[in-house]
């Protein structure tokens, strides 16, 4: 089956130029002008902008608080409508498994036949025994070069202490796998919260008193300092506050391997979301806490000079009616996690590159190019060039559209965007080769997507 697309605008990290793509079967086998190879279909791109399809290397279909879970694979054709194509999910370490046991389990269990993106998987650590610092070593061999610990959420199994912190850095030191974090200080978090609730301060905006940015700077710094202790990588998940991303800009400045990434609800929402009347806040609650302008312009800043290298959804599907009330009456038990994996692309584009804040080549590279880097697919995603599979989007930027949970596919009641103007849409996307949006409407099919092995050592630290 061979596609030519003609005539897009073709955007990569380094440059944009109209042209031609030819398709083979799943792969890109010819970029350039005029092409004039025999097709099965052509598809007019003109005005159209080509980008590669997105990697969302921080996504959430099983993750749980307290006794919720969000949804699953089965709601994946909300990334690729979104002009995502592969999705990077963290997977639970199990009770007595392994976490490449645990990972293979899940994708048996809830991803083969469901999936509807590519994926790739990260472990998080449940467990900090001997065996799980032993495994670390090995972990690409099952193609999974990334394992997170959670310094937040004391008294949560996936809690993890620094001493669990440190050895699982001093364990991936020279074996390619990058150690992440989701970094926030869990005891101070525990006292601001107690504190809260004894003053009878329980709706949702209390979630955001309790997580001040200095709990997220703190962990941030201290997770550095590990690192460069331990001598190994280290990538920080989610970075919201200014102080947390000097902290890494720094760090990496200095030399050492140390990097970041953010989200598109840091970069565009206000904390005063969490004071909407009528437990509508609870919508907007997720870990770290939402921030004010000053923390969104250095955030905006960051993500233009590098400083943070990715633009990642964290996404959660939790159901505000059935899910986020568990939370009435106390903030804690309101499940953390805001749901965007459909709305990364239209936000970056609608607030980062239609205001001026990001060029379009910059949102390729946070948006597909570095995150396939970071998780070693870059062999084949990520990036439009020879060779790559064949995951395009057609971006449409004369579409006009308000973002609304009623024509999502995320498979929750609400969303966190809520009547934000979007500017286009992906009109068309292909992945590996196949149509599976076609006028902003997903047609492909359950179970389309496949695993894609991450290779060691994604960021430029070979030998540290
Ligand atoms: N923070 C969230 O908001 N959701 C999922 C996990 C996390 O750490
Ligand atoms: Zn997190
Ligand atoms: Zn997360």
């Amino acid at each position: 089956m061979k596609t030519l697309i003609r005539q897009g605008t073709i955007v990569t990290a380094q440059e944009e130029f109209v042209g031609d793509i030819l398709v083979e079967d799943e792969k890109i086998t010819a970029i350039g002008q005029n092409l004039s190879a025999e097709a099965d279909q052509v598809v007019d791109a003109t005005g159209l902008y080509v980008l590669p399809g997105g990697v969302d290397q921080h996504v959430h279909f099983s993750f749980t608080y307290k006794t919720a879970r969000v949804r699953g694979f089965e709601t994946s054709n909300a990334a690729v409508v979104g002009g995502t194509t592969t999705v990077i999910e963290f997977v639970n370490q199990e009770p007595g498994k392994g976490i490449a046991e645990s990972i293979k389990h899940y994708e048996q269990q809830e991803v083969l036949g469901t999936a509807m993106a590519d994926y790739s998987f990260h472990g998080i650590v449940f467990e900090a025994t001997d065996a799980v610092f032993e495994e670390i070593p090995s972990l690409p061999e099952a193609g999974i070069p990334t394992l997170k610990l959670f310094m937040a959420y004391k008294g949560f199994p996936y809690h993890c202490d620094d001493e669990a912190i440190f050895r699982a850095l001093k364990a991936s030191k020279g074996t390619g796998v990058t150690i992440m974090v989701h970094a926030e200080n869990a005891d101070v978090i525990d006292v601001l919260q107690k504190e809260c609730l004894s003053r009878g301060q329980t709706e949702p905006y209390y979630h955001a008193v309790s997580r001040p940015p200095f709990v997220e700077v703190e962990a941030t710094q201290r997770a550095i300092n590990l690192a460069i202790l331990a001598e190994a990588p280290l990538y920080v998940v989610h970075v919201s506050a200014k102080e947390a991303m000097e902290a890494i800009r720094d760090a990496n400045t200095k030399g050492y391997p140390i990097y970041g990434e953010t989200c598109p609800h840091y970069l565009t929402l206000d904390t005063e979301n969490l004071a909407k009347p009528d437990f509508e806040g609870a919508k907007y609650v997720c870990s770290p806490a939402l921030r004010s302008e000053e923390h969104r312009e250095a955030l905006w800043q960051a993500v233009n000079k590098g400083w943070l290298n990715a633009v990642s959804s964290d996404h959660c599907g939790f159901d505000w009616k059935e899910q986020k009330h568990l939370g009435f009456g106390d903030f804690t038990s309101i499940p953390n996690g805001a749901p965007g994996l459909e709305n990364r692309l239209g936000v970056l584009w609608t607030q980062g590159v239609e205001t001026g804040k990001i060029t379009r080549s910059k949102l390729v590279d946070l948006f597909a190019t570095t995150p396939a880097r970071v998780n070693g697919i870059d062999h084949c995603k990520g990036h439009i060039g020879l060779g790559y599979d064949a995951d395009l989007v057609l971006y449409n930027p004369n579409h006009h559209s308000k973002i609304s949970w009623q024509t999502s596919l995320q498979g929750v009641d609400f969303n966190t965007y809520e009547g934000m103007e979007q500017i286009g849409r992906p009109e068309k996307v292909f992945l590996r080769g196949k149509l599976v949006v076609d006028e902003g409407k997903y047609i492909g099919e359950k179970g389309q997507g496949k695993f894609i092995s991450g290779k060691p050592f994604g960021l430029s630290y070979q030998g540290v």
